[in-house]
C-alpha cells in the first residue's frame, strides 16, 4: 500500500499528496523543516526537533498554524497511519499560498506537511570501514546572511557542495566558513578527536546545531571523554586522531580520509566506535512512543 502523507489536517496517498505552485515554499524556498527518525517504535528526540522547528519558524516570522502539542500528534499519527516503527520523518512548514511577489503577508496560512517513510542510509560498509571526504570551494553562509542555524527550505548551499563532491566521486564533504574554519557537512555535523578530546565547531561559526551533535556531545561526556565546542581548521582534521560526522539521517559516520590525507590509523577509531555503539543503544531505547 502507498504511504499516507499528512497535508494540512488530512492524509493523502503519496501519489495524490500535492501542494499549490503558488506556495512560497515552492516559489521562494520560504519555509522551515525537520528531518526526524523513529527507531524501534519511538520517535528519537522528538521534543528537541519540535523545539528547533518552532525556533526556526520564529526566526523567519512564520506562524505555524498548529500548537507544539498538535504538531507532536501529527508526527505520531503519521507514523501510526503508516504502521511504521522505524522511519525517516520529514516535517515541512512552508509560508503557504500567496501571489507571485515575495511579501509573506500575502500568504494567510502556512502549509504543514508530514511525510514518514522508510529510510535510506549510507551503505553499511561506511560504518565499519569509514568514509572518505573532501573539502569543497562552496562556503557555508555567513551568520549575518541567512544563518545556517535556521533549518530553512533553501538548501542550495549544501546542494552546490554535494554536486562538487558527487562529481568527484565522494559521498560527503567538509564545508568551511568564509574565514576558512571547518563548519560541517551538507547534512551532518563534524567532530574531531584530538589529544583524546572530542571537539565540534560552535554554532556561531555558521552551522546547523544538530540534535545528533548535541546527543553525541552528551554521550561522549557520559563515556568519560572531554567533549567541547572548538574552532579548528582543515589542518586539524588532517592531523586528528579520529574524525566523524553526525546527523539524523547519517547517525554517526566514521571519517577515515579527508582530501587524500589518512586520518589516524585509516580505520574507525576507538572513540568513534564507542560513540556509534552508545548511539545505537540510545536510539533503540529512548524516544516518544508511537503506539
Ligand atoms: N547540518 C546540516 C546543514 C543539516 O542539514 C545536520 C547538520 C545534522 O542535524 P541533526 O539535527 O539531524 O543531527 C543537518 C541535518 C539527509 C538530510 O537526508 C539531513 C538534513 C536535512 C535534510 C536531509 O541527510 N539535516
Amino acid at each position: 500500500m502507498s504511504i499516507q502523507v499528512y497535508i494540512d489536517g488530512q492524509f493523502y496517498p503519496k501519489e495524490e499528496a500535492k501542494i499549490s505552485v503558488f506556495d512560497h515554499g515552492f516559489l521562494y524556498g520560504d519555509g522551515v523543516f525537520e528531518g526526524i527518525r523513529a527507531y524501534n517504535g519511538r520517535v528519537y528526540k522528538l521534543t528537541e526537533h519540535l523545539d528547533r522547528l518552532y525556533d526556526s519558524a520564529k526566526s523567519i516570522m512564520l506562524e505555524i498554524p498548529l500548537t507544539w502539542q498538535e504538531m507532536e500528534q501529527v508526527v505520531l499519527e503519521t507514523c501510526r497511519i503508516n504502521d511504521l516503527r522505524d522511519a525517516y520523518i520529514r516535517l515541512v512548514i512552508s509560508r503557504g499560498k500567496g501571489d507571485l511577489g515575495l511579501d509573506p503577508r500575502k500568504c494567510p496560512r502556512a502549509t504543514v506537511v508530514c511525510i514518514a517513510d522508510s529510510i535510506s542510509l549510507f551503505p553499511p560498509e561506511v560504518y565499519t570501514q569509514g568514509m572518505k571526504v573532501i573539502s569543497v570551494g562552496t562556503r557555508r553562509n555567513p551568520v549575518d546572511t541567512m544563518s545556517p542555524q535556521v533549518k530553512t527550505l533553501n538548501y542550495l548551499t549544501g546542494i552546490m557542495a554535494k554536486i562538487s563532491a558527487v562529481n568527484l566521486g565522494y559521498p560527503e564533504v567538509i564545508m568551511l566558513n568564509r574565514d576558512g574554519y571547518v563548519c560541517e557537512g551538507t547534512g551532518d555535523n563534524i567532530f574531531i578527536v584530538k589529544n583524546n578530546k572530542v571537539i565540534t565547531p560552535p554554532a556561531y561559526l555558521g552551522i546547523l546545531p544538530g540534535i545528533t551533535r548535541e546527543a553525541v556531545l552528551h554521550m561522549a561526556r557520559a563515556q568519560g571523554y572531554a567533549a567541547e565546542e572548538g574552532i579548528f581548521t582543515l589542518h586539524d582534521v588532517y592531523t586528528a586522531e579520529e574524525c566523524f560526522l553526525t546527523g539524523t539521517a547519517a547517525e554517526v559516520v566514521p571519517v577515515v580520509m579527508a582530501d587524500g590525507r589518512t586520518i589516524g590509523a585509516g580505520k574507525p577509531g576507538p572513540v568513534t566506535e564507542r560513540l556509534i555503539a552508545g548511539f545505537r543503544t540510545q536510539t533503540q531505547n529512548e524516544g516518544t512512543p508511537i503506539f
